[in-house]
């Protein structure tokens, strides 16, 4: 065994079987090593001495790679001192070194006949140099490192062989300053076997962290940690100036700061990549490249954005991350209101946006004129005193008012849905136009009255036209009184020109003036108030102190005008009325409680007049027949045909009208009730109210003419055009019925008879009230039924203090108004279809109302609501009613919310106590409040997931199962049919 124990290959056997698995190691990345005693394959050429010390042994590993050992085994003998010195190790940058020793080493009790002192560990130790100093060797230059024991030694198995173990020992030397060093190894009498020898230090290896590059650092040999700057990848750019700390264990610790991957460039694996086609990336940073957005495209790798497609474009500001958009298409539906020489615009929107939302509209105003020579249009833009409220572009509501037109002109709106593309691509703007010819406007203020003479009873005065006449002054209104009376009392004179003298004034008194010029429009402005003084008596009188008898009779003289004035001033009161007046000069005079506040006009009921004919004169332009040109008949009214034809006035545009004859044979108070028409008409300048031409009465037939209303009257208009228009359509209908309905109310004047037969509506939508006459409610209109108290009345429209007791108002004017609402949102259809008049007046006096028609918007149905107050002030005034529908306009989304229609109390009417009904699943349901009890049993059960066979029910199969009346049939098949539609675009609620 002895032998054995000295026997290199004893040891290496050992080796080889024992510890090679654990050589195949990897080292970790922060170590460099300097000396790696396994990594020799020839001899390593370490020195030793004695000679006969350490051994230098060759092994192969399990590879087979050969490998060098050192071993010693002088237990035999005593006082050893035995040294292994390793080559010269260059230190490089290290400062501090570590030291792996692999060995095994046995221990003195398993070694039999020890002879000398056995030991059981070894020195390491060290020298520093600065170069390699060769074989040259002195012991005590060395420093001892350690003293290396062995953790495990062999180790006896129970059946007695031994089991050598490897110990591994690491050791850590510095700081080191000499460019180099040796290690040394003394054995003084231990039998040890160095299986391998490695000697490294630790670093900071090259890393990437947050984008920047760190690189190989060596650490501190003390305990501070190395600071160190990092650099940006390449294509990134620092955010914060990156850095991280080297600690002495070669960790990187505590990364600060980071690179951003530049446009164009994407992070991937540390490292910044360009974007691939068809991707972008516009910022810095470590986001991923975006695909492109639609509409746009990119072809070449790291693109910073995509580039839009034909067609499409990016508004400045646009994120690239923003589809690319286009010019919205024209805006829809739009309709003209004109009032005078205004005119509001309105329209929907667009249908398409474009792909944007920062939609805005603008409008061009244009005047065009057709050219005679060749019957095109020249159109030049509108003066620049035209005004545009709000204003004319960048508008965000879809309605514009256009102020200070030219009357009588025509317009052409061009209305262009703009976003934030359409300056980028003119090609493809889009509007939508309308044409409106502006009305008559009244004069504007007469200014400029001066005094040119005055007496004692007399005062001439003259003034200048009005700046904006408007149209041919007819005459002049003066109205004047004595300042002290404050217009308890007032004269009004009418001229013909710009001057008039007033006589019969009292002397030396102050009189106020005001002076209004009226046109075919009406009356403009008042002046303002003028004061004047007549001369006083001294200026008069006779100086001379003897002439009593003079003063006598001119005192006399004076007395007897002032009685003569008195007089005239009295007869005049009692005749104005009846007598024809001067061609020039007019004398109206009001007394007290007959007042008309300046300003406002008031209707004049014709009746007032004794001679009919002169109110037709007063308000109506007699025309010359040879004038008008008749077409065609298209109806009849009530004293003869209603024609189409054409009116020519000398120096005038020829202009479509319609004529109402007076047949033959009539007596004279159809003559006057005829013309009464007219003689109201005339009193009226609105955009909703039909604008009466004139009449003819000199000739016969006799006609009452007025502008041409293209399609006719409201109700047949509406069924014509079932279900066609928008709901911002017939608001907007509404709206100009309402506001003609105002215009009436503030005149004064109680329609009677409003109705959707009696509106009609030109090529423009433009809705207007017609049908005036004074005992046309009782006699002209169809629906006109008698009562019990014997008169005439429209029963459907009118409400019912005026069917109790002929209360007619303008609050039942609203009610009427309420009717029409309904008949507008179900498209003519009749209000209380084909209910009797006595079971109308019944239902309505039990509290009854008319349900909302299909699809009607709630808040218009609350207003039709709000129209049938029993108690007539609680209606809506048709200036709230105007307002109502003008907050619809603005809003259209509103009218999206619709009245519940599913519910339909008893007799089809809604009882106003109950309007809250909840909303039902099946037509059984929907049918239950309805008196029509065999069509409920035939529907209940079904839920509205049975479409196809509700689809397809008929009035027919409705008679079958009991609804007979032909205006519930024709409602449950419309909704039906709705239904039906609804239920193919979406899920069926079951
Ligand atoms: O529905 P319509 O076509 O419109 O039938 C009646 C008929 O005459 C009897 O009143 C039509 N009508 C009345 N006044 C006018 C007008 N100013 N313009 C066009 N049609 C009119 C009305």
């Amino acid at each position: 065994m002895d032998c054995d124990l000295r026997s290199p290959l004893f040891l290496i056997h050992l080796f080889m079987s024992t510890f090679l698995p654990a050589l195949c190691v990897i080292y970790p990345l922060n170590e460099v090593n300097l000396l790696d005693s396994k990594a020799s394959q020839g001899e390593l050429g370490w020195i030793s001495y004695p000679s006969h010390g350490w051994e230098e042994i060759s092994g192969v590993d399990e590879h087979y790679t050969p490998i060098r050992t050192f071993q010693v085994c002088n237990v035999m003998e005593y006082s050893q001192n035995n040294w292994l010195r390793t080559n010269w190790i260059p230190r490089q940058s290290a400062q501090k070194i570590y030291v792996e020793l692999k060995f095994t080493l046995r221990d003195c009790n398993s070694i039999p006949l020890v002879l000398g002192t056995c030991k059981e560990t070894f020195n390491l130790l060290y020298l520093e140099t600065d170069d390699d100093q060769g074989s040259h060797f002195r012991e005590h230059q060395y420093l001892k490192i350690d003293t290396i024991a062995a953790d495990e030694s062999f180790t006896q198995t129970d059946l007695g062989d031994r089991i050598l173990k490897l110990n591994i020992e690491v050791r850590e030397v510095g700081p080191l300053t000499k460019k180099g060093f040796y290690l040394a190894f003394q054995d003084v009498g231990a039998c040890v076997a160095l299986v391998s020898v490695r000697v490294y230090f630790k670093k900071c290896p090259y890393t990437v962290r947050n984008l920047a590059s760190f690189p190989d650092t060596v650490p501190m040999d003390s305990q501070s940690l190395v600071e160190v700057k990092g650099s940006c990848v390449n294509h990134s750019k620092e955010e914060e100036p990156p850095r991280m700390y080297c600690s002495t264990e070669g960790e990187w610790l505590v990364p600060i700061g980071k690179c951003l991957c530049n446009q164009g460039y994407e992070e991937r694996s540390s490292t910044c990549q360009t974007c691939r086609a068809g991707f972008y990336k516009s910022g810095f940073g470590n986001t991923e490249c975006s695909k492109c957005p639609p509409h746009s495209f990119s072809h070449h790798e790291g693109s910073l954005h995509c580039v839009c497609e034909k067609n499409y474009f990016r508004a400045e500001g646009d994120p690239a991350s923003m589809s690319c958009t286009r010019p919205p298409s024209a805006p829809r539906n739009v309709i003209s209101s004109i009032n005078e020489t205004s005119v509001i615009l309105e329209w929907s929107w667009p249908d398409n946006t474009g792909g944007r939302r920062d939609i805005t509209f603008a409008v061009l105003c244009k005047r065009c004129r057709s050219v005679p020579a060749d019957g095109s249009q020249r159109c030049e833009p509108c003066r620049s005193n035209v005004r545009f409220v709000p204003r004319a572009t960048g508008l965000y509501n879809t309605t514009v008012t256009v102020t200070d037109l030219l009357a009588h002109t025509n317009y052409t709106f061009e209305i262009e849905a703009q976003n934030g593309v359409s300056s980028l691509a003119p090609q493809m703007r889009q509007y939508a136009a309308v044409t409106i010819t502006t009305n008559q406007a009244a004069p504007s203020a007469v200014s400029g009255i001066r005094k040119e003479k005055t007496t004692r009873n007399s005062v001439s005065l003259a003034w200048q036209e009005p700046e904006r006449p408007n149209g041919i002054i007819l005459d002049y209104e003066i109205k004047y009184y004595e300042k002290e009376e404050q217009e308890t009392s007032y004269t009004i004179l009418r001229a013909r020109g710009c001057n008039v003298t007033l006589g019969g004034l009292k002397p030396n008194t102050a009189y106020l003036l005001q002076i209004r010029a009226r046109t075919a429009a009406g009356y403009g402005a008042s002046s303002t108030t003028f004061q004047f003084e007549t001369s006083p008596d001294s200026a008069f009188s006779i100086s001379s102190e003897s002439s009593q008898v003079v003063l006598i009779a001119i005192s006399s003289a004076v007395a007897i005008i002032l009685l003569t004035v008195l007089l005239y001033v009295l007869i005049g009161r009692v005749c104005c009325r009846s007598k024809s007046k001067h061609p020039d000069e007019k004398r109206l005079h009001f007394g007290n409680g007959h007042l008309r506040l300046p300003g406002i006009r008031t209707y004049i009921d014709p009746h007032t007049y004794e001679d009919p004919s002169q109110a037709v004169h007063e308000f109506a332009k007699e025309l010359d027949a040879s004038c008008i040109a008749i077409d065609k008949v298209v109806g009849a009214g009530e004293f003869g045909e209603v024609c189409s034809g054409r009116l020519r006035l000398p120096s005038k545009k020829e202009i479509c009208v319609a004529i109402k004859t007076l047949k033959g044979g009539y007596t004279d108070k159809q003559r006057r009730d005829f013309l009464a028409e007219a003689s109201i008409m005339g009193q009226f300048d609105h955009p909703n109210i039909i604008r009466l031409e004139g009449v003819v009465t000199r000739s016969k037939p006799v006609m009452i003419v007025t502008e041409y209303m293209e399609n006719g009257s409201l109700d047949s208009f509406l069924r014509k055009h079932d279900a066609q228009f928008t709901g911002i359509q017939l608001v907007g209908m509404l709206r100009g019925i309402a506001s003609g309905m105002k215009y009436l109310s503030d005149m004064g004047y109680v329609h009677r008879d409003l109705a959707a037969r009696n509106i009609l509506v030109n090529s423009n939508l433009v809705c207007k009230v017609s049908d005036f006459g004074l005992s046309r409610v009782l006699e002209d209109d169809p629906e006109g039924a008698y009562t019990t108290r014997g008169g005439k009345i429209p029963i459907r429209w009118t409400a019912p203090e005026a069917i109790a007791y002929r209360k007619f108002t303008s609050a039942s004017d609203a009610w009427s108004y309420g009717i029409v609402l309904w008949e507008v949102m179900s498209y003519g259809e009749r209000p209380y279809w084909e209910m009797s008049n006595q079971d109308v007046i019944k239902a309505v006096d039990e509290g009854y109302r008319l349900p909302p028609p299909m699809d009607c918007p709630a808040t218009l149905y609350q207003l039709m609501l709000d129209c049938w107050q029993k108690e007539r002030n609680n209606r809506p005034k048709f200036e709230q009613i105007v307002s109502i529908l003008d907050k619809l306009i603005r809003n259209p989304g509103s009218l999206k919310i619709t009245a519940n229609t599913t519910s339909r109390p008893a007799n089809l009417l809604l009882d106003r106590s109950s309007l809250e009904v909840p909303s039902m699943g099946t037509m059984g349901d929907w049918m239950d409040p309805m008196r029509t009890l065999p069509c409920k049993e035939a529907f209940s059960g079904v839920s509205y997931s049975s479409c196809d066979t509700i689809a397809k029910t008929s009035t027919e199969d409705l008679k079958k199962v009991g609804v007979t009346i032909v205006g519930p049939q024709k409602k449950i098949v419309s909704s039906l049919k709705a239904l039906d539609s609804n239920t193919k675009n979406g899920p069926v609620p079951v």
